[in-house]
């Protein structure tokens, strides 16, 4: 079994940092997506949308799209649970994870993508909506300043694959100089949390 990755991407690490929780070793393969190596046409026959990750089973299956990896593996090794155990965990661990995933970690790509101009040579970026993706972003970090408020992790008091996606989003934010407000208190001490587990560093 093997993962295609890219270290410096985003995407990838949210995978990278759920295997970690989990303990999970898998080997690593490396892919250029700034020469556009993911657009190959060997890359393209494992994942049609050219997009890392990429999971290959020894049997040559592949499964692409972060979170889909993410449900094979805690159904592989169920423990510790990142997706919830019971049905209440479930559904709001869910719910967490596509708020964090639709209003933050999408907004945190569409800014990156489209007032870098990073990957021009494959898409036609709009500052303008960059721009907005990026205030997206900052609105979205401020409801989830409130909410951490009243909350440990996203989606309660256990640690879930909504962290991995909000705080993978944050960090990379970084690049676009969005940053967490000195007022932020609450998502900052959820920032410093999460960053301070080992897996942070996966
Ligand atoms: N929805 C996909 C997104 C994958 C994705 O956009 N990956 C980026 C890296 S963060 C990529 O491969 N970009 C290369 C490109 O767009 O050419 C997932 O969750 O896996």
């Amino acid at each position: 079994m093997k993962i295609y990755d890219t270290q410096t991407a985003p995407t990838p690490r949210r995978v990278r940092m759920f295997l970690a929780e989990k303990g999970i070793d898998v080997e690593y393969v490396q892919i250029d997506i700034v020469t556009g190596e993911n657009l190959s046409p060997a890359i393209r026959a494992k994942n049609p949308l050219g997009k890392v990750p990429i999971l290959e089973l020894d049997d040559g299956t592949t499964i692409s799209e972060s979170t889909a990896i993410c449900h094979y593996f805690e159904a592989l090794h169920p423990q510790p649970s990142l997706l919830g155990e019971t049905p209440l965990e479930i559904g709001l661990i869910s719910q967490w994870q596509q708020r964090a995933e639709l209003y933050l970690f999408m907004q945190v790509g569409m800014c990156f993508q489209h007032s870098t101009g990073y990957f021009k040579d494959r898409m036609k970026p709009v500052p303008e909506y960059g721009k907005e993706a990026g205030i997206n972003a900052q609105k979205f970090m401020h409801l989830l300043d409130q909410h951490l408020a009243q909350s440990t992790y996203l989606a309660g008091d256990k640690f879930s694959i909504a962290d991995i996606t909000a705080f993978t989003a944050v960090d990379f934010a970084r690049v676009m100089k969005i940053r967490i407000q000195p007022e932020q208190e609450d998502l900052q001490r959820w920032y410093d949390m999460v960053s301070a587990r080992e897996s942070a560093r996966a």
